[in-house]
């Protein structure tokens, strides 16, 4: 190979990882068009990639990853720390010589006969303050595509790097893709991340939740700044004014949706604007003026396909017409694809995501429809293509967030929508945050669990410490945002949502930001502050006034039961959780105590 860098370290660690994994060649990746389209072409030969209808999906292609490689396997990952206690009770741990030793029996060789491709990319706009560098090395066509879409890639990064620059070292290859030698490690002491085994994006595509999450929330605490599993939005007025939030919803929990939001009917008389900054993740810094200011670090969205339609993501829909690669959906006897929740009517038949002939008849063995798309199939599209992008993005200094928002999936505990007391408050609010699961993950779906920030698989230190960095922060900044918690998906007795959710959910953002200017009605309950029901303006909605109130409804029973959960989750962390948390239940415990005393008269 020629090295297109000349720094030292890189190369010598390139040297270093080449000779475990003995690739035959080594490929830079230069972020260049034409180095673009011959691994497209080389992808379409191999069968990595299939060419779509060029016509009608111009630069679109569709990939299968394995059967058994369809979402992030967290049971085979590891934070690998000097001392157990750094990883924290919520993380797989191992030493960092038993990580190495490990990953290296399945690395050495695995890349005999393959190419090993080197990405430089930058995390953030090249060269701003809250930018860092990383390197990827693998062996994978499809993942090197799909990083050009995700992250800015290529030569720029490297001259940015020049000799001495410091960078995280990625080490991704595909082995032999078995579930039995699958590993995601990460070194967060070396600022090193060795994946193996796997060929699913959160997986392999390393600057995602492997770097951008988990390495960068252990040097985010240690530099005094948050990398957070966040959208960020704007919401433009008619005036020109342009308030900024950012929201933690776990895994398949709405992220992108909300990001892209589009506003609905009844609220267009109001003339608002949606901008779109990031769909993932968010890195913040607290600025001069004392407020946080948060950059989206990736470029492009890795979004869930089931359910993206013209009424649910009009805007989704608009980006993915080109340039995309589409994992696990169907594929159309026309070359085109097709999804669960897609629009129009489902094809006659095509091949599924298992490679098989699929029609929509089809049933399983329960007599249920058998899924055309994986549920967890997923778009890998330039933010760029999105209607609501924002120039903004590119900005080195961030934009200014007036409310973080927490959210998850709670069927029936969480209001639509409340307010925390304080920051203090609010962080409670976030570490206590629970979901139930989705496909993202490998599990028991629907289980509710625990997903504090909605960080729980991509903390990449002790969860406590990071509690307590949480409170810190709020410390250091004059001019915090203010903290709010929602919930899209109540449903009443029939399993039906409460709540018409996507484009309605404008509806809570305006509700949050008017708090946020202290221009919005409030009733104070146990769990914060909840809107009045005329606060809200529903225009245009066909909701009844009992919906509304179950909307907005604090059931005390199930919430003095939620406090039991939420201490039996604290008393994981024993020592090392902030007195401050625990002060935090006891107040809640008090007043849900009071409020109900005086409810009973
Ligand atoms: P990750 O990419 O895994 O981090 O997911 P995400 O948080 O970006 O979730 P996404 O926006 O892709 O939504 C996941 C699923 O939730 C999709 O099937 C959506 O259709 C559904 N969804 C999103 N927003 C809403 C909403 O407001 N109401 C309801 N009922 N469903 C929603
Ligand atoms: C998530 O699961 O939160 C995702 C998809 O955004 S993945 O990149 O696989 O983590
Ligand atoms: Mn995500």
């Amino acid at each position: 190979m020629t090295a297109m860098s000349e720094n030292k370290k890189l190369n010598d660690w390139i040297n270093e990882m080449a000779a475990m994994c003995q690739p035959d060649k080594i490929v830079w990746i230069d972020g260049s068009d034409e180095q673009r389209n011959q691994l497209r072409a080389e992808a379409v030969a191999t069968g990595e990639l299939i060419e779509l209808n060029q016509k009608k999906l111009p630069g679109c292609y569709l990939h299968r990853t394995a059967q058994n490689d369809v979402a992030r396997t967290e049971h085979l990952t590891y934070i690998c720390t000097s001392k157990k206690e750094d990883a924290g009770p919520t993380n797989n741990w191992l030493s960092p010589p038993d990580g190495y030793q490990r990953a290296a029996e399945i690395f050495k060789g695995s890349m005999k006969g393959r190419t090993m491709y080197v990405i430089p990319f930058s995390l953030g706009p090249v060269g701003s303050v809250f930018s860092k560098i990383g390197v990827e090395l693998t062996d994978s066509i499809y993942v090197v595509l799909n990083m050009l879409i995700m992250v800015r890639c290529g030569k720029q990064v490297l001259d940015k790097l020049g000799t001495e620059g410091d960078f995280t070292k990625c080490l991704h290859g595909k082995a032999e893709r078995d579930i039995e030698k699958r590993l995601i490690l990460h070194f967060p002491e070396d600022n090193t991340i060795w994946s193996v085994g796997s060929g699913y994006g959160g997986n392999v595509l390393l600057s995602k939740k492997c770097m951008a999450l988990r390495l960068g929330s252990y040097l985010a605490r240690q530099e005094s700044w948050l990398a957070e599993h966040m959208l960020i939005l704007g919401v433009e007025h008619p005036s020109g004014l342009i308030e900024y939030l950012a929201a933690a919803f776990p895994s398949a929990c709405g992220k992108t949706n909300l990001a892209m939001l589009v506003p609905p009917e009844g609220l267009t008389r109001k003339g608002y604007r949606i901008w779109t900054v990031g769909d993932d993740i968010a890195w913040m810094r607290i600025d001069t003026d004392g407020g946080l200011w948060a950059v989206n670090p990736e470029a492009g969205f890795f979004g869930v396909v089931p359910g993206t339609n013209s009424t649910t993501n009009p805007n989704a829909v608009a980006t993915i017409r080109k340039n995309t690669i589409f994992t696990n959906v169907v594929l159309t006897k026309g070359k085109t694809v097709w999804w669960e929740g897609a629009d129009g009517d489902p094809p006659e038949s095509g091949i599924d995501w298992r490679g098989n002939e699929w029609h929509p008849a089809m049933r399983d063995e329960n007599g249920k429809p058998v899924p055309g798309a994986h549920p967890n199939s997923r778009f890998t599209t330039p933010i760029s293509q999105c209607p609501s992008h924002t120039f903004r993005m590119d900005h080195h200094h961030g934009v200014p967030i007036s409310a973080v928002i927490f959210g998850g999936r709670r069927a029936h505990l969480a209001p639509l929508v409340y307010q925390s007391y304080s920051w203090q408050h609010g962080v409670f609010m976030g570490a206590t945050m629970a979901s139930e699961r989705t496909a993202a993950q490998y599990g028991k779906q629907g289980e509710v669990r625990r997903d504090p920030m909605a960080m729980l698989p991509f903390c990449g230190y002790n969860t406590a410490d990071y509690f307590r960095h949480w409170l810190q922060m709020g410390q250091e900044m004059t001019r915090p945002p203010k903290v709010f918690h929602v919930n899209w998906f109540r449903m009443d007795e029939t399993g039906e949502f409460l709540w018409p959710g996507f484009g309605d959910n404008l509806r809570v953002l305006e509700w949050i930001l008017d708090r946020c200017r202290g221009e919005a009605e409030a009733v104070a309950s146990p769990i914060g502050y909840v809107p009045t029901p005329s606060s809200l303006d529903l225009t245009g909605l066909d909701l009844s006034g009992a919906v509304v109130d179950e909307l907005l409804r604090v059931d005390y029973d199930s919430w003095f039961q939620e406090v039991e959960g939420i201490k039996e989750f604290f008393a994981k962390f024993g020592d090392r959780l902030p007195h401050a948390l625990e002060d935090e239940v006891n107040s809640l415990h008090r007043r849900l105590t009071t409020y109900q005393s005086a409810a009973n008269g």
